[in-house]
């Protein structure tokens, strides 16, 4: 029986995933809803408008109806530093752990956070922060970085058996984090293993941050992207109690899912400075009704724990959807916002992240800031940048790379140097 069901859901998963579009002649004509329309159909023409009313609005659709909303419970939170021997880095930076505790009468979780600063600095580091996807070995060829004990995404590369991290594991993701790059600029670096904060399988919410809850989420309640960008801010409650990093001038970042973690946490928290999405595509910055690529079906049927119940409504009923990405972007402004894409990420849906990113424009035209001129996506390797709103597909495929971290770098320098 059990076998049964399994092919079944194979099968299911596996011809949703060839049914996909990637033809654009093939995409249906769609209306996509109005940003600065409120829900009564007055048009948002002020800045007051849009922070007193429309935005809000919007953010509580994407709460109620896509990500989950957080419910409202207790915790204690608190900080345990412990330094990580790093002679590799020569006394020009400092490596620790931050313990990051949260608990309840439910119980306790701790969420491992690397963070690595410059040496010698004055209480005013900017940092990049973001979830990681195998741990924090895995970030850095330290080898006194602490083995991150959660359930870890795939399977499928050295260094992880059944889905735990070991020794092998190292530096084996190191390349999606330049360390040396980021130091150099004179940025800190902060990174937690997603899983810490719920581990990223469909365990009927038993795990993670969602057990220190007395019960498990109803329909419009947090799936796990919510958790992640929730787990985000206790991150930012943190830089907020350490005097060497200006929690003004934090950066969220992630790939992948957790690109649509960094978007959702920087809609819901504006301590995020700046907010940078790397491939995020379906459910991150891809416009939802373009179905090319990734579609709800397909997302909501791979990762049924990622978004709130009520999302599944909009299984291949994109047009019912009360809001689109763009609007999500939109809930960035006045703060600078990054969107990269890369050429052979078709899944993601390149042109559909540009796109966002573009159509958000108005709101930040509305606090009176410049904006993408060019509605024509970029070509490769091309960045643009209107100064708050950036943008670039990379050559090669789904991955967060130098190339890109140089970009974002130099988009974060034009605010936080
Ligand atoms: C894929 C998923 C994408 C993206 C990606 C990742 O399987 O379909 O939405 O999140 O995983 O996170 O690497």
């Amino acid at each position: 029986m059990k076998n049964a069901l399994l092919i079944l859901v194979i099968m299911t998963m596996h011809s949703i995933m060839s049914a996909q579009n990637y033809d654009e002649s093939k995409i249906p004509p769609f209306t996509l809803p109005e940003l600065l329309v409120n829900n009564s159909g007055h048009r948002i023409t002020t800045v007051e408008g849009w922070e007193n009313q429309r935005r809000g609005e919007i953010l509580k659709i994407f709460s109620d109806q896509m990500y989950g909303k957080v419910p409202d419970f207790e915790y204690e939170i608190t900080y345990d530093l412990r330094p990580v021997e790093a002679p590799e880095l020569a006394g020009k930076a400092t490596m620790e752990e931050v313990m990051i505790s949260l608990s309840n009468a439910n119980g306790k979780v701790d969420l491992t956070m690397l963070l690595i600063l410059p040496a010698n600095t004055q209480g005013n580091v900017p940092v990049f922060l973001g979830l990681n996807f195998r741990g924090n070995q895995a970030t850095n060829t330290n080898p006194n970085i602490t083995i991150a004990k959660n359930y870890i995404i795939g399977d499928d590369r050295p260094g992880y058996i059944d889905h735990r991290a070991t020794e092998e594991s190292r530096g084996t993701a190191a390349s999606r984090w330049p360390l040396e790059l980021i130091l150099e600029k004179g940025y800190g670096l902060a990174t937690i293993h997603c899983g810490d904060i719920d581990p990223d399988f469909d365990d009927g919410f038993e795990n993670g941050v969602h057990a220190l809850l007395d019960s498990r989420p109803v329909a419009d309640e947090w799936g796990t992207i919510a958790a992640w960008a929730w787990g985000l801010s206790r991150a930012m409650d943190y830089f907020e109690t350490d005097d060497r990093i200006d929690p003004n001038k934090v950066a969220v970042i992630g790939h992948s899912r957790l690109g649509k973690a960094s978007l959702w946490a920087g809609a819901n928290d504006q301590r995020f400075a700046l907010v940078i999405s790397n491939d995020s595509g379906c459910g991150g910055a891809a416009l939802s009704r373009r179905r090319i690529g990734e579609t709800v079906e397909a997302i909501n049927t791979r990762f049924p724990h990622w978004f709130c119940r009520n999302f599944h409504q909009y299984n291949d009923r994109e047009d019912e959807l009360p809001i689109d990405q763009h609007m999500l972007i939109a809930l960035m402004a006045p703060r600078p916002v990054y969107v990269a894409s890369a050429q052979e990420d078709q899944w993601a849906d390149p042109k559909g992240e540009f796109r966002s990113l573009y159509l958000a424009s108005p709101v930040y035209q509305l606090f009176g800031l410049p904006v993408l001129q060019n509605q024509q996506q970029p070509e490769v390797d091309k960045p643009v940048d209107s100064g708050f709103q950036g943008y670039h597909v990379r050559s090669g495929g789904h991955d967060i790379t130098r190339y890109d971290w140089d970009q974002y770098i130099k988009f974060a320098d034009k605010h936080f140097q």
